[in-house]
């Protein structure tokens, strides 16, 4: 017999499926829509990564499922191309990034191919194509009129090695996430995006989603709405030394969450940033807190918030009073407070709060317990955050939490020193990057006219082409460099202005990508808004982990604001999200170049065939789960499509054609059916294929089958393993693609099986098993088992009290005591 050959069926599919445009999603309205997409890749210089491969073969199941479910399915690709890997990369090969990104893309494309992915490749798209960034421009500049985009001086986390502003995302544990590099605080002009705004839109949108539970709670977190109170502490005359000081009445406004703790409040901190630090230091503690602000520029916020490092701080010399007590409080500098979260100042509680604790323990301020967790008890370890009663609170003592918060903020209401205060951990977004690698943001700075928006005639605002991309290291991007480029009329004077010359960050082109693909051709639109309107939103959304923070917050955010500029009519993009596990190396750790663990998917496809690739990507475990890769595992998973091979083969000379009656490998195979069906939309891929592989062991076993059995088989194989698919299903003489043909059914009365054993129990005891056509009606099986001689015997002892019957599985008498 003909042995398995993937190396040649593979490649005459794959072109078969090409030319015959078999993943073309047509814009045909008659069929239900589905739109599923998996998240675009950013082509590096490495090629495809088997967890690549993990992810889209499990995308693609889906899409080729409902395919033949009759769905008419978008599943379309691109490429996240802008960057720094490949800017970085480009500068070290002296090859263009636009060149080595077609390079890239030209690799990525062929080994996604290989892997049989139904993509429409009609539709693909390449986010550093400027007739694909005109729209990202387009989009920045709808936000910009809105505004949601504003320029500001902001201290970014600056690489000192690749001379670029970061994300607080690319800073890991301090240091630049590409390099390595320490990284550093620098002040510079930005360009924001102010999605605060949309904070608690963000939040209440996730409610209606059918995401994963820990993606949902990482969203919320980030986002970070705390409920609370901002309270006014006015400064103590007395120690206000500075006029201002005293000719003001100044005061500090504190956020906090906790406003029942008032009363154990014994000092106040200033984030170093405030301004009002440089108002109420005293000339004494001047060069104390001088000196101190100064050291704090150098700590990320990542080390000022970090609970485990060693508070510091400074006296003022300041003291503010107490809004009930009236008795002076200490202000205190120090970095562990935040400019930029709530107020940039708070109450310290230390009784209560871990980092107070800390704080006022190695500074000998005092601490004053004001929560007790049982009433009538004072002991409780401090700090202490739990619930309990107030004391030590004047005429609020013994009260409950919940209750003293109330009664406290109505005392600081009445004397009009506290307000309830919604505040989130969320902040803008910024959008600027000095690198040459990204959508130059199309807005010129014009001396006469300010900050004018390219018009939109004028749109895409093209990258120049550039020799030394290299970033200046002044903190401009390399664009400032040419000044052919930069100089620019202005668009609403006749003066000579100049472009903005930041770029975007990696995230602005796939914020919005999933838009584009509905209609990724219109010179027009970003899409239409007809196409838009029929495909979103997502219906299954498929991706890593590490983007379910940034990547998935940035791309609702932008939905609701093109929804609030009336560009599209969308919420939410993506009402169903799964996020795949890690494929980790066959040691069990991270896939890593420098480990050298990394499993080549062009490697394994080569040996084994890209059906075995995807077969196994599947069954290595469940699809959210991370996984070690085993080669062992690969071989058996290979020996069964070479098994299924010669089964079929072998069978089909000998198969007849027509309607099978009910046998047991009728059932099996229905049973087979239903569990691939439900398994596959619940994406329990390896549970599908298990359900596979048995029922090919009893299939195996038959002299002879109906050629409708084996039809159906391969049916339900082929979105797993669609290339032998394809091949078995043309040698049983089909015409038409599997793609083309209809998933197959089954029938819920051929799965329940026609008669059941059915344990009899008197009083929870087993005294007969009886057997009945499982149709037969409750009435009748217990009078079935009332005949039974050992049955009878038992409830002759008594008066049944009641009857249990649980359908198929067990009939209970239970007599009277
Ligand atoms: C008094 C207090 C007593 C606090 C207590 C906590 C516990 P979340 O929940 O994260 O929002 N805080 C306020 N602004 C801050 C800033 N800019 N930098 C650092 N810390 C700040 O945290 C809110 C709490 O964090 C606030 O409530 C405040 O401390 C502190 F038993 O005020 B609390
Ligand atoms: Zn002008």
């Amino acid at each position: 017999m003909e042995s398995y050959n993937p190396q040649v069926l593979e490649p005459k599919w794959q072109q078969y499926w090409l030319d015959n445009r078999l993943f073309a999603a047509a814009d045909d309205t008659h069929k239900k829509k589905m739109y599923v997409l998996d998240m675009f890749p950013y082509p590096s210089g490495d090629g495809l990564h088997v967890g690549h491969a993990k992810i889209y073969t499990a995308s693609d199941i889906v899409a080729r499922y409902l395919r033949m479910k009759g769905f008419n399915v978008l599943h379309p690709t691109g490429w996240d191309a802008f960057g720094l890997p490949t800017e970085n990369s480009a500068i070290k090969l002296g090859i263009h990034p636009a060149e080595l990104t077609k390079r890239n893309v030209a690799r990525f494309r062929q080994q996604m191919q290989r892997l049989g992915l139904s993509y429409d490749w009609e539709r693909e798209i390449n986010t550093t194509d400027p007739q694909y960034y005109k729209w990202t421009q387009w989009i920045f500049l709808r936000l910009y009129k809105m505004g949601l985009a504003y320029e500001a001086t902001v201290p970014i986390n600056w690489c000192p090695s690749c001379l670029t502003g970061l994300a607080n995302e690319e800073v890991v544990d301090g240091k630049c996430e590409r390099c390595g590099t320490a990284v550093e605080q620098r002040p510079l002009r930005q360009w924001m995006l102010r999605i605060t705004r949309y904070a608690d839109q963000l939040l209440q949108g996730l409610g209606g989603l059918d995401w994963p539970q820990f993606i949902i709670e990482l969203q919320q977190n980030w986002i970070g709405r705390s409920e609370g109170a901002e309270i006014i502490f006015t400064l103590d005359q007395s120690s206000a030394v500075n006029p201002q000081a005293m000719a003001e009445k100044l005061t500090i406004k504190v956020f906090t969450t906790r406003p029942e703790t008032i009363y154990g409040a014994t000092y106040v901190v200033v984030a170093p940033e405030h301004p009002l630090v440089g108002v109420i230091t005293t000339p004494q503690q001047r060069e104390a807190v001088t000196t101190y602000v100064a050291q704090t520029k150098q700590r990320t916020e990542v080390e000022r918030t970090d609970v485990t490092k060693e508070k510091t701080g400074v006296f003022t010399g300041a003291y503010v009073l107490h809004p009930l007590t009236h008795e002076p409080l200490p202000v205190w500098v120090a970095d562990y407070v935040l400019l930029a979260y709530g107020t940039g100042a708070i109450m310290a509680v230390p009784a209560h709060d871990e980092r107070d604790f800390a704080f006022a323990t190695k500074y000998n301020l005092p601490i004053v317990q004001v929560i007790s967790p049982v009433l009538g008890k004072d002991q409780a370890e401090l700090p202490y955050s739990g619930d309990g009663v107030l004391i030590n609170s004047d005429q609020s003592d013994g009260q409950e939490v919940a209750a003293g918060r109330q009664m406290i903020m109505g005392l600081l209401q009445q004397r009009a020193v506290a307000q309830k205060a919604v505040i989130y951990k969320l902040r803008d977004w910024v959008f600027s990057r000095q690198r040459y690698w990204g959508e130059p943001i199309p807005l010129i700075h014009c001396k006469k006219c300010g900050v004018v928006p390219v018009p939109e005639k004028d749109l895409p605002v093209e990258l120049p082409p550039i020799d030394t991309y290299q970033p200046t290291g002044t903190g401009e991007s390399p664009l400032a460099a040419i000044e052919s480029w930069v100089q620019v009329k202005c668009p609403t004077c006749p003066n000579i202005a100049r472009r903005e010359t930041n770029t975007m960050p990696q995230w602005a082109g796939s914020s919005w990508y999933f838009l584009r693909y509905t209609d990724p051709h219109n010179k027009q639109a970003l899409a239409a808004p007809e196409k838009m309107q029929w495909w979103l939103p997502v219906d299954v959304y498929m991706g890593g982990a590490e983007h379910a923070v940034l990547h998935l917050l940035y791309a609702r955010f932008w939905i609701k604001a093109l929804r609030d500029a009336g560009v599209i009519s969308l919420t939410e993009p993506f009402s169903r999200l799964r996020s795949v596990g890690l494929v980790m190396g066959e040691d069990g750790q991270k896939m890593s170049k420098s480990r050298g663990n990394v499993v080549n998917p062009d490697e394994v496809v080569a040996q084994y065939g890209a059906d075995t690739l995807r077969l196994y990507a599947m069954f290595m475990g469940p699809f959210s789960a991370s996984g070690a890769w085993n080669t062992g595992s690969i071989a058996g998973v290979h020996r069964f499509l070479k098994r299924v091979w010669q089964t079929v083969l072998r069978l089909a000379e000998n198969s007849e054609p027509g309607p099978e009656t009910t046998t047991d490998l009728e059932v099996l195979l229905q049973q087979t059916i239903k569990r691939v069906s439900e398994n596959t939309e619940n994406f329990k891929f390896n549970t599908a294929i298990a359900a596979l592989m048995e029922f090919h062991n009893f299939l195996e076993k038959q002299p002879h089958v109906s050629r409708s059995v084996l039809e159906r088989f391969i049916l339900v194989l082929s979105p797993y393993a669609p290339y032998i698919s394809e091949e078995l299903w043309q040698r049983l003489g089909q015409k038409q693609s599997v793609l083309k043909t209809a998933w197959p059914g089954w029938k819920e009365q051929v799965l329940q099986p026609a008669v059941i054993k059915l344990p009899v129990q008197v009083n929870g005891k087993l005294r007969a098993t009886i057997e009945v056509a499982a149709a037969v009606s409750e009435e009748h099986i217990v009078q079935a088992a009332q005949q039974q001689l050992n049955v009878a015997r038992y409830l002759s002892q008594g008066t049944v009290a009641r009857v249990v019957y649980v359908p198929g599985r067990l009939l209970n008498f239970v007599l009277k005591e």
